[in-house]
């Protein structure tokens, strides 16, 4: 039997102890408005925070990137660029000299974009790149000399394990040329209750989030997750700044996956480790910027400083 990617990561994950899934597999179609939802909810402060950096700052950022030359903004990751058609407008309406290249795995994803896009800001200069980040950033490496400004918003960076975010920014670092820019978003450590209010939303929309990988196993793996069997609970830690979300079972329980015909037990209790989303201090961006080849250009807050936009430049 031939598994994919998706079944052999369940089984090892669900097979570990403890047990874990990875949340990279939240955004199915529903998974992806779900999220959506979770963006636009009262206690989800982060992309409203850096939606307020770009509104409030466009004049600095125009300033930081802008040095003389024609420069490429990079977006990985570019979801529905609502944030960055803020500055895309500006940077337009200044005359600055700059193309857009939006860079997803999905080829659909880029469609929808490059048409609002268009249809917003007719005369950018749009190259919408689907694949890889490594690969795109690496073709482009060696296409022509102008300057590469690549965004990673959103705190996505949040979402992966310290080791594993050190190498994706290696990678991003070595596939740029010296004097590049990364804007990266990080979410910033704050009041406890406030973090762990936006992952315990109280309209349960974080846990139908969580809930939903139960669901795409069932339906892609022809399993029997009862989701009335577990609990979502999201914890924050904050000497670490880790949220950390787990889903419990709240009785001792079997769940067959039958297509790769794996029965599971679980222990009364018994969590399973979905998420982390980690929160940031400035010493903290410092010291990943300078271990993974970059120095910090300047960084950008929201009025409440609860998000920060860091610019890094490669050394
Ligand atoms: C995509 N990522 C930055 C979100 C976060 O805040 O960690 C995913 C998320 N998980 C629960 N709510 C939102």
């Amino acid at each position: 039997m031939s598994l994919t990617q998706f079944a052999r990561d369940i089984e090892e994950g669900l097979s570990s102890n403890p047990k874990r899934l990875s949340s990279k597999y939240f955004y199915d179609a529903v998974g992806d408005k779900l999220f959506q939802q979770i963006m636009n909810l009262e206690e989800y402060y982060l992309t409203r925070a850096e939606l307020n950096i770009f509104q409030t700052q466009k004049e600095r950022f125009l300033e930081l990137f802008d040095s003389g030359g024609a420069f490429r903004i990079v977006e990985l990751g570019a979801g529905d660029g609502m944030k960055t058609k803020v500055l895309l407008k500006y940077f337009q309406g200044e005359g600055a000299d700059f193309s857009y290249c939006p860079v997803d795995i999905s080829a659909n994803v880029l469609n929808d974009l490059e048409r609002n896009v268009k249809a917003e800001i007719p005369e950018l200069k749009i190259e919408p790149l689907a694949g890889d980040y490594f690969k795109v950033l690496a073709d482009l490496k060696f296409k022509n000399h102008k300057r590469n400004i690549a965004f990673f918003l959103g705190s996505n960076i949040g979402n992966f394990r310290h080791d594993l975010a050190v190498d994706f920014l290696s990678s991003i670092q070595s596939n740029l040329h010296k004097g590049d820019y990364l804007l990266i978003g990080f979410d910033l450590k704050k009041d406890p209750k406030r973090i762990l209010a936006a992952y315990n939303d109280s309209q349960g929309v974080t846990k139908a989030f969580n809930m939903n990988l139960l669901t795409r196993i069932n339906n892609e793996l022809d399993g029997d997750f009862k989701l009335e069997n577990f609990d979502h609970n999201p914890i924050y830690d904050p000497l670490t700044g880790e949220c950390r979300s787990y889903l419990i079972a709240k009785k001792e329980q079997d769940v067959c996956l039958n297509a790769i015909q794996k029965k599971i037990h679980f222990r009364q209790w018994e969590p399973i480790f979905m998420e982390v989303s980690k929160k940031y201090d400035l010493s903290e961006i410092e010291a990943l910027a300078n271990s993974t080849g970059f120095k910090v250009v300047e960084n950008l807050f929201d009025d409440e400083k609860l998000f920060a936009d860091s610019i890094w430049e490669v050394v």
